[in-house]
């Protein structure tokens, strides 16, 4: 059933400016009268609304949660209530990194609506990767990013009361999640309506992925540890879509499927989204090679991040070990002190490995699911398509099911490398 409010109507850019007129610090931002303001529509996402508002002194970002899907349509009702996860998840975010996510403005709980600034000129980093756009400051960025909202909201940081708390703040958002557990860990090895990938090109592959006994066992024990794990706040869609930049600044956008799960899932959904757009590349290429050094940035870029990560998550657990997990009087004296330093290492390794199969369930499903990546989608030729999409199957299949023979992000890199140079045709 779709869901109705009372006070709740999805705006049109009509309905809009008189709203955000009765708004002072919106009205203060935008400068002069409604009459000068422009209003546009300019969401292209799954899920929503997104307004861009400019006034003469200046702008905001719109952002008004539908009651359905907006991809699918009303046919998939979803409830409103993920703007009010999104809220918090952004101010929990935000508290936690700083300026590494959109300033809010104003918030709204009935209309489901959350008024943002604008980040101007930033870009969608999906489009920019797409064009060949490198941003150093990325990796230090978005391992900050991580390393901080993944640490401070686990039990390594939070007492286990709080902790707790913070579970049931985020317990209900379970329509958000249950995309996530039927789009990403099941659809693509079953028959599924919405399931879309490359044809007649891919059948072969969709259809080994719905017969393939060993994946369905490691993608099953993934979806358990995505359900039963409560270990940090997750933003819960941490892809390429979902950050906004400029090669000098980062911001983390949409976190309307946060929920409290395990670390693994955004730290996979980068690395996925990293490796989709390397094999990419040569469906985007002017001539054979023309991108080899900005392949050549897409992999260092992402042994960076996670290199950078582990140190930063560490730094921290070393410098705030003030949550109930690991308590610091268990571990006194010079032998404690190695016992734990070793242990914190073990710690990063498992987070490692689940990573590495996240990471392979979010590549699989962008691929035979139903929500594709523009990286690959906008590449005419299928054929060429295809061979970028199998090179990135061939690679995810064996993340997922032998995440064993992956234990370092280099070995994830050389593998990418070495599929794009043997596999010439899907
Ligand atoms: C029906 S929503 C499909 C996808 O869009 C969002 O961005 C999430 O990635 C979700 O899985
Ligand atoms: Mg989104």
């Amino acid at each position: 059933m779709i869901e109705t409010r009372d006070g709740y109507a999805p705006q049109k850019p009509e309905t809009l400016g008189a709203y955000l007129s009765g708004i002072d610090a919106v009205r203060r931002i935008l400068g002069g009268t409604p009459g000068q303001w422009s209003i546009a529509e300019v969401g292209d996402g799954n899920l929503n609304l997104v307004f861009i508002v400019k006034g003469p002194s200046g702008g905001v970002a719109v952002k008004q949660a539908l009651p359905y899907v907006r991809l699918v349509g009303e046919s998939w009702p979803l409830p409103l209530s993920r703007a009010h996860y999104e809220h918090m998840a952004l101010t929990w975010q935000a508290r936690l990194t700083g300026a590494l996510t959109p300033a809010i403005r104003h918030y709204d709980e009935t209309l489901a609506l959350i008024v943002m600034e604008l980040l101007e000129p930033h870009i969608i980093m999906r489009r920019g990767m797409i064009a060949g756009v490198e941003y150093p400051k990325f990796s230090a960025d978005i391992s900050r990013f991580m390393a901080r909202t993944l640490y401070f909201t686990s039990d390594l940081a939070l007492t286990a009361d709080r902790k707790k708390a913070l579970i049931a703040a985020f317990a209900d958002n379970t329509a958000l999640c249950k995309i996530t557990e039927d789009l990403i860990f099941t659809d693509p090895y079953r028959v599924a309506e919405l399931n879309r990938w490359t044809s007649p090109q891919l059948d072969p592959y969709a259809a080994r992925w719905r017969g393939d006994g060993d994946l369905k066992v490691a993608v099953s024990r993934l979806k358990l540890k995505f359900l039963s794990s409560a270990e940090a706040l997750l933003h819960g869609d941490l892809h390429t879509g979902s950050i906004m930049l400029t090669p000098e600044d980062t911001r983390v956008i949409d976190p309307e499927f946060a929920f409290i799960g395990p670390m693994g899932f955004d730290v996979g959904a980068v690395v996925a989204n990293f490796l989709v757009n390397f094999f990419a590349q040569d469906g985007h290429e002017a001539q054979p090679g023309a991108r080899d050094s900005y392949r050549g940035w897409v992999l260092s870029t992402l042994e960076r991040i996670i290199a950078l990560f582990r140190e930063a998550f560490l730094q921290l657990w070393r410098d705030n070990p003030t949550g109930d997990a690991y308590p610091v009087s268990l571990f006194q004296g010079p032998d404690g002190e190695a016992r734990l330093a070793v242990e914190r290492q073990a710690y990063m390794d498992r987070l490692w490995t689940d990573t590495v199969g996240f990471a392979a369930a979010e590549i699989i499903r962008r691929i035979l699911g139903l929500a594709h990546n523009i990286d690959l989608e906008w590449i005419e030729d299928k054929d060429r398509r295809a061979t970028c999409e199998a090179r990135a199957l061939t690679l995810a299949r064996d993340m997922m099911v032998n995440a064993e023979r992956y234990p370092t992000i280099q070995s994830v890199t050389d593998a990418a490398r070495r599929i794009r140079q043997d596999m010439a045709r899907y």
